[in-house]
């Protein structure tokens, strides 16, 4: 039996990038694989199974009879399948995961802290990110309005370290004890449970519109960062203050960030909602096929950092969750990258079997008196005691890449034999010895604390308007006009008239036109004037826009090619290379899934392209652009059918980008008749006309359209 010391040394060598994969492989099993005598089924307890087909009955063989309690197969079969479900999470239920893999560029943080994940750039730590929704059950949709978890977990050679943050940067309530009422409030209503996936419902705008401190992260969730296009394209947040500790001891407060290379994206809220039918794992599917077709997600990693002497220099509290820090008054440091490469093997023992405390950190990393924070680090290591119980943190997904050693054992499913007589310290063996924090061991920052002990929040908690009103000015004009629409679809799903009323009220603080506007959708009470002035302030990083990637990208998007027979293969094959060359994916949708015939090609020889789809198989929602190539016959063929119509026009509706050749574009012109577009009319010019995201040509050689589809959704 080694030392914890000896122990600890060792893991330091254990570091290589597939840390956590390695020691996932202990665990996997091949199903295919036969065992060396050949057994491909067995019980539980490993006795080859003959028959798993039929219960064990007394028979005379004409007919059948009773089954038999004596049936150990059968019993355990049943048994074991009664047992299958744990407690969904009592929020987050619905995520999805992958691996990844976590770097620092250089040792800039170590002016911050000494916690080598962030300080070593020779390190690459294994993560597993579980993304979620928090109001719907486990099987709800996946493009609801809602706000999306982002919880990581690092496999540090320290020990594990969990951001369990969100793709918001702030919170609804200030104090943890808040917490079982928001969340109460915006679950499905007890009565009747209803409704699900969704918060436009009476209780969560009652309790939103009695508890203002919640004004700032509604602005928040009401606006496109509340229907993101993908994971891949979200923001994460720490949210709460958190701190490191450097080698001098120096303490500073500290916000966590995480940037998406592909830029921050939202549906339109329509596709959303048509999206939540079409295909509710929208989000946990695309996941899965960008990181399967090559295009891994990545996430930049940045911090912002305030010395300790600086607390109260803010007219904010920096320990508030409603609150941000704004970049204009804290810059961010972007230190180090994520990348998400792996898929999981299981959903049950990976993405549902992950739990993440707040309360794990490393050396070098520390909380502050954040009270939501404080409220945390003790909610969710109780809550995976309740769904995993007690021996959680020894399931595979769980235990650290590092030696795990103390003194104590046993407990409800317990994984590992430890050997030895002794569980307990002090020793006469002097094992299981705490760490001194100069050989490595967790050190508590000594930080002076003096007060009344009493319920209270701190003066400067009491304002809650300021930072709200600061996000709805910095929106463009387009992000105003979706969170009017969202605030005003929610409130007219509440029907009673105290609640719309007070909360176009509420919204009357943070602005007057906003109010206005909501007040008129839905009924609630128009104001006359602005209840407090606009202090007129706004940020450009406020904006979702201001993470657009420098050079647009197509990387990783769904373009769907719409043919029929008699379509021109050339372009098809020219644009589908050039969409490829930008790491798009295309899919070609046609009248059946099976060869369509391009023009010079007799139906039914077997030499056509192969579609994906067929018309009717898809919707327009699922893809974010789209090709409609040249071809008489082809063009007439969709010119003729109600649903090729409609994806045109639905797309155009979502500001999607539309290419089209030829014939191509009088389909698109003539009977699609997208409203207000300028179109290439001349069948025999090579002039691109761009109008309103339709880029439309009348001849082309293959591959040139390519070039202005690649300006996909900017903007989107
Ligand atoms: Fe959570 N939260 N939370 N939360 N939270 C949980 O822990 C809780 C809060 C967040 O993918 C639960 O394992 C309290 C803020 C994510 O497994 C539970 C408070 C933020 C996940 C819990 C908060 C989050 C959870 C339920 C207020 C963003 C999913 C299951 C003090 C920074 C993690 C579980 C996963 C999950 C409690 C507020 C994010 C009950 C008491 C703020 C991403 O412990």
């Amino acid at each position: 039996m080694s030392s914890v010391t000896g122990a600890v040394k060792q893991a330091f060598v254990s570091a290589t990038q597939s840390a956590k994969l390695a020691d996932l492989q202990r665990d996997i099993q091949d199903p295919t694989a036969t065992d060396s005598k050949g057994y491909t089924h067995t019980t539980d307890h490993g006795v080859p199974v003959s028959d798993t087909d039929n219960w064990l009955k007394v028979s005379d063989g004409t007919g059948t009879g009773p089954s038999l309690l004596e049936d150990q197969f059968g019993r355990e079969k049943i048994h074991r399948f009664d047992h299958e479900r744990i407690p969904e999470r009592v929020v987050h239920a619905r995520g999805a995961g992958a691996h990844g893999i976590f770097k620092v560029y250089d040792d800039r943080a170590s002016k911050y802290t000494y916690a080598p994940v962030l300080t070593d750039p020779s390190r690459t730590t294994s993560t597993f990110v579980r993304f979620s929704t928090v109001q719907g059950s486990r099987g709800s949709a996946d493009t609801v309005r809602d706000v999306r978890g982002f919880a990581v977990k690092f496999y540090t050679d320290e020990g594990n370290w969990d951001i369990v943050g969100n793709d918001i940067p702030v919170f609804f309530i200030q104090d943890a004890i808040k917490f079982p009422d928001i969340i109460h409030a915006v679950k499905p209503e007890p009565h009747n449970e209803v409704p699900q996936g969704q918060s436009a419902h009476n209780n969560f705008w009652d309790f939103v519109g009695l508890q203002p401190e919640s004004a700032h992260m509604v602005m928040w969730v009401m606006s496109d960062r509340g229907i993101p296009r993908s994971f891949r394209m979200m923001q994460g947040f720490g949210v709460n203050t958190y701190t490191l500790v450097n080698a001098k001891g120096e303490r500073h407060f500290v916000k966590f960030h995480w940037i998406p290379e592909l830029g921050v994206h939202s549906l339109m809220w329509d596709e959303a909602l048509k999206i939540n039918g079409q295909d509710p794992d929208f989000h946990r599917k695309d996941l899965q096929e960008a990181i399967e077709n090559g295009a891994p997600p990545k996430w930049q990693f940045a911090i912002q950092c305030i010395p300790e002497s600086k607390e109260h220099d803010f007219d904010f509290d920096i320990l508030d969750a409603t609150k941000l820090w704004p970049e204009e008054l804290v810059p961010l440091e972007v230190i180090g990258e994520m990348e998400l490469n792996r898929c999981v093997d299981e959903y049950f023992t990976e993405v549902e079997q992950v739990a993440f405390c707040t309360s794990h950190v490393v050396p070098g990393i520390g909380f502050s008196d954040d009270p939501l924070l404080q409220g945390r680090n003790f909610s969710y290591f109780d809550t995976q005691i309740t769904r995993l119980g007690v021996n959680w943190e020894e399931l595979p997904i769980n235990r650290p890449v590092c030696p795990v050693l103390n003194n104590q054992r046993d407990g409800a499913m317990r994984h590992k034999i430890t050997t030895g007589e002794i569980n307990y310290w002090p020793n006469r063996k002097n094992i299981t010895a705490p760490v001194k924090p100069e050989a490595g061991g967790y050190h508590e920052y000594a930080q002076k604390v003096a007060g009344i002990k009493q319920r209270v929040r701190g003066a400067k908690f009491q304002e809650h308007y300021n930072q709200a009103q600061l996000f709805y000015n910095s929106l463009r004009s387009y992000e105003r006009a979706h969170l009017i629409s969202a605030i005003s679809f929610e409130l007219s799903h509440c029907d009673e008239p105290i609640v719309y009323e007070s909360y176009t009220k509420l919204l009357n603080n943070i602005d007057f036109d906003l109010a206005k506007k909501v007040a008129i959708n839905v009924g609630g009470v128009v104001p006359e004037r602005p209840s407090r002035s606009n202090h007129g302030q706004s940020s450009p990083t406020l904006s979702q826009l201001y993470y657009a990637p420098k050079t647009p990208t197509i990387k990783s998007r769904r373009i769907a090619i719409v043919l029929a027979d008699g379509f021109n293969i050339a372009e098809v094959e020219g644009v589908r290379a050039a969409l490829k060359a930008g790491g798009a994916t295309t899919w070609i949708i046609g009248p059946r899934r099976g060869y369509v015939y391009p023009a010079g090609v007799e139906v039914g020889s077997g030499k056509g392209l192969f579609a994906d789809h067929h018309f009717e198989g898809q919707r327009s929602t699922l893809f974010d652009a789209f090709i409609v190539p040249s071809g008489a016959t082809h063009a007439q063929t969709l010119a003729g059918n109600g649903r090729t119509i409609h994806w045109m026009r639905e797309a155009f509706g979502h500001c999607k980008a539309i290419g089209a050749i030829g014939e191509g574009v009088v389909f698109l012109r003539e009977a699609a008749g997208l409203p207000g577009i300028e179109y290439a009319t001349n069948p025999n010019s090579d002039v691109v006309v761009s109008s309103y995201g339709v880029v439309t040509v009348g001849k082309v050689d293959a591959g040139t359209i390519a070039a202005d589809v690649l300006k996909i959704g900017q903007e989107k």
